[in-house]
């Protein structure tokens, strides 16, 4: 097929942040394409599936990170810098062809040659399945953190699982949710590369053994399962830097169970290898939540086993895999490791360390301590108390004892510091010890992870004040200098080159080049054209064309026509009690009423979406999905309501899905009651893409109306903290101020008498109950707030224009939340690295 001819869209695709399409290159992906159809897939073209080209694209353009890869792992052996190592039992990294091709630049040349081979770019990054491996925004977040560390130039590893399911498929039948399994593997994964070489042992179970001439307690008949890395490249924003992700995934061993009492039942003996390779089986599927089961505990101290094994032997060797004499010196290792630990799920991390460096390296505990405590760093991400892990001692007893016991050591020392400073203060004590006693014996990992670091931080500055006066008040009186802020961030390579393309060219077109895509605070800049009526329409243009494509998809999946005039209002994340999904529904519930009572009134069309998982086992959660799409079928089939109101459940809310949805809303909901969420990093997306936020002052909220310049451009209502705790104090009564609104008690009656569900009408009682008796994050105190925000929003979309400045307002106030800046402070305030904007020269040749 011949080249097209360049039209004018075309021409201006060219300074695209797609990328320039040069002919040359655009010939050497034809081969490059051809060939792996061919070699790599041996397919020809009448026999090749769409699969086949997909497969067949992802190894042309992987084939362009490889001399990267290599070239910047030379270059680390060769300078040898401080390396940061992020652990974490999530990695949700979504899709990565087209993530890929961004951060390299060469979407436009791939698309042009696609096409001239009679191929549609789209339909094939549609094959690819996401990556899963995590439940939401801590998940996400450790993702994002990749794409910086990888643009900044650091030499960063992420240590995480390779998970056989990761986050199951959400199926919506009868308005319920089922859990399907998540299958990511089964056409086999071109983006990662199995290291059978760095395989690394990781003992289980066994028992202590006291040496009779005294000394450390040896570990002794342990189980040995191994953990195979898999590396998958990260690769940083067209500055040729390629950086690390190592899964870890269980192997068992090749004589696993054929010790002698086995031997003659050899075929058992193989189908036990299962029980060794369950531990990388499946993510647990909670966001906020700890469920304390065994095969939990094993992928944790599974990772950190593995993962500190690796790291300390990249330390110990170096000028490509000499041993240096000098560096095995391990006094050496806080000026060569940062460890940074994602919440405490990895914090068995320092035990572990301790093990190494005191049984094997046989140091002495204090010198194993100050170089433990210098390497690690954690990041607490809740105050949920169902979210922070305590593990029972009789667990960590039979899985992991020599660990249990360097807890116990660890504690009595540490106990022994506050009754330094605090003498006789036993209560203080209590409250602090690592070891809680009640209602069982348990270890608090988060106390353990506090002592073990010497970095502790929030992640947005109000959850930081938070931690500090709340949860962890005794270990700030004690180590004030531990405790930072790090406010999270997102990358604005996917958050917005690759899932609003359009909008970044005319950002681009405005500011004159692409540099703000690495320093996103000049987006600043576009304040100047607030009140320019050609960028309005120009910003709006982009969100329209947005909204129906993803209204084309609405239509297409849930065969649901809306209205791409109407508000798009989106609350997108995972359902929780404490996110309050359920007062949004009580605000659609609202409008459906006034709507039917008064049919003729001027009402703001509004089209509502909520998208998101809920965990299998949590109920309540699941009650909500049930009772929002209930509501919808009310609403959407009736036509007195249609024409103003239709309500959307996204179903199967990930990744990818985020990255259509995203672009295409106007209104971003983020209502949690203030003081629960820790940060949140959705709103932020919404921000950077032109939506503007309705939300109460809870997490990242409070930073992104600072960083507005007119306060107005948000719509922020509800209890603050300190009302919420005032009101806590005072006593709580939802059913106060139930009976003091009609509008409200009427929503709630509606829902306790079964109105949405006729057929089953005592289905939402428990619901209509738990509002207005507990009401444990005060909805009802919020509602009317809320309302009275939402009417206020309404009231500004009906002026197009006013709605536009407010879009560009808050994209141009978005800046501080690049995850850029989030890994900077990182970089400067905890792992004392630095960042390094130099581009590497193209790798010609690797040796
Ligand atoms: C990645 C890229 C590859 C490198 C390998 C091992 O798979 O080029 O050789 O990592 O790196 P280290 O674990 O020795 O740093």
């Amino acid at each position: 097929m011949s080249a097209k001819p360049l039209s004018d869209e075309d021409k201006k695709k060219q300074i695209s942040v797609r990328g320039i399409a040069q002919v040359e290159d655009i010939s050497g992906i034809k081969e490059a394409f051809n060939r792996h159809l061919h070699y790599t897939q041996a397919k020809d073209r009448k026999v090749a599936t769409e699969r086949d080209y997909f497969f067949s694209l992802c190894y042309t353009v992987r084939e362009k990170l490889v001399g990267r890869w290599i070239r910047t792992q030379q270059h680390y052996y060769e300078k040898d810098p401080k390396r940061v190592y992020y652990l974490s039992l999530e990695f949700y990294m979504g899709r990565t062809l087209t993530n890929t091709m961004a951060n390299l630049g060469m979407q436009s040349q791939v698309d042009e040659a696609l096409y001239q081979m009679g191929l549609e770019l789209e339909t094939l990054e549609e094959k690819e399945e996401d990556a899963g491996l995590g439940n939401g925004g801590l998940g996400r977040l450790a993702a994002c953190f990749l794409d910086s560390m990888a643009t900044l130039g650091l030499a960063a590893y992420g240590y995480g699982i390779r998970y056989d399911y990761g986050i199951f498929t959400q199926k919506i039948f009868n308005d319920e949710q089922h859990e399907e399994t998540d299958d990511w593997l089964k056409f086999g994964n071109p983006w990662e590369i199995a290291r059978p070489e760095y395989q690394i042992p990781v003992h289980f179970y066994g028992k202590l053994h006291y040496p009779k001439e005294g000394g450390a307690p040896q570990w002794v008949d342990t189980e040995v399962v191994m953990a195979m890395p898999y590396d998958t490249p990260i690769p940083g924003f067209r500055n040729n830097y390629v950086n690390t992700l190592r899964l870890w995934s269980a192997k068992a061993p090749t004589a696993f169970h054929l010790s002698s009492f086995n031997v003659g039942d050899y075929l058992n003996a193989v189908c036990d290898r299962n029980l060794a390779e369950n531990i990388s089986r499946v993510l647990y599927p909670n966001d906020n939540f700890i469920e304390g089961k065994e095969l939990r505990l094993k992928q944790e101290y599974f990772l950190v086993a593995a993962s500190l094994q690796d790291l300390l032997r990249r330390f110990k060797v170096s000028k490509f895999g000499t041993l240096d004499k000098s560096r095995v010196d391990l006094s050496k290792l806080p000026d060569k490791v940062a460890i940074q630990l994602n919440d405490t799920h990895p914090s068995l991390a320092i035990p572990e360390m301790m093990r190494i460096l005191v049984d094997i390296e046989g140091m002495s505990w204090d010198d194993a301590w100050s170089l433990t405590q210098r390497c690690m760093a954690y990041t607490n991400h809740t105050v949920l108390p169902e979210a922070l892990e305590r593990w029972s001692v009789k667990m960590l007893e039979f899985l992991l004892p020599r660990h249990l016991n360097i807890i116990y050591e660890i504690n009595q020392r540490f106990m022994d510091k506050v009754a330094q400073k605090w003498p006789g203060d036993f209560p203080r004590m209590g409250r602090m010890s690592i070891v809680e006693e009640l209602p069982e014996k348990r270890i608090n990992m988060a106390h353990l992870s506090i002592v073990g670091s010497h970095a502790i931080n929030g992640v947005a500055a109000l959850h930081s004040e938070i931690i500090k006066e709340t949860v962890f008040k005794d270990f700030f009186d004690m180590e004030p200098e531990k405790f930072q802020n790090k406010t999270n961030g997102i990358t604005p390579r996917r958050w917005l080159v690759l899932c609003n393309p359009s909008l970044a060219d005319l950002i681009v077109e405005k500011l004159g080049s692409d540099d703000w895509l690495t320093d996103l605070s000049q987006l600043r800049k576009l304040e100047q054209w607030a009140e320019d009526p050609q960028f309005l329409m120009a910003v709006s243009r982009v969100k329209n064309e947005n909204k129906q494509r993803l209204a084309h998809y609405i239509e297409k999946e849930y065969g649901i026509k809306v209205d791409c005039h109407s508000l798009f209002d989106c609350q997108v994340k995972r359902i929780h009690e404490y996110k309050r999904q359920l007062m949004n529904i009580l605000h659609a519930i609202t409008l459906y009423n006034r709507i039917k009572a008064n049919p003729n009134a001027n009402i703001v069309p509004r089209t509502i979406m909520i998208g998101g998982k809920a965990a299998p086992g949590y109920w309540t959660a699941k009650q909500i999905i049930n009772l929002f799409c209930r509501v919808a079928r009310v609403v959407n089939s009736d036509p007195m309501v249609n024409t103003k109101l239709k309500m959307v459940f996204l179903e199967n809310y990930r990744v990818s899905l985020a990255e259509k949805v995203i672009p295409a809303v106007d209104l971003s909901e983020q209502i949690s009651t203030a003081g629960t969420e820790a940060s949140g990093t959705g709103n932020m997306k919404f921000m950077l893409n032109g939506a503007v936020t309705i939300g109460t002052l809870d997490g990242a909220n409070v930073e992104m109306l600072e960083e507005l310049t007119n306060k107005e451009d948000m719509f922020i209502f509800g209890m603050k903290v300190n009302e919420v705790e005032a009101l806590k104090k005072k006593g709580y009564n939802p059913y106060s101020f139930y009976q003091a609104d009609p509008e409200l008690k009427c929503v709630c009656d509606m829902i306790r008498d079964g109105y949405f569900n006729r057929e089953n009408p005592d289905l939402f009682k428990g619901i209509y109950s738990n509002l207005v008796n507990h009401d444990h994050y005060m909805l009802l105190a919020d509602y009317k707030a809320y309302i009275a925000a939402q009417d206020r929003v309404a009231r500004h979309y009906a002026s197009p224009t006013r709605w536009a400045q407010m879009a560009v307002m808050n994209i141009a106030a978005s800046g501080k939340f690049s995850s850029d800046r989030t890994i900077t402070d990182y970089a400067q305030e905890i792992w004392d690295v630095k960042p390094c904007k130099d581009i590497l020269p193209e790798p010609h040749q690797t040796k």
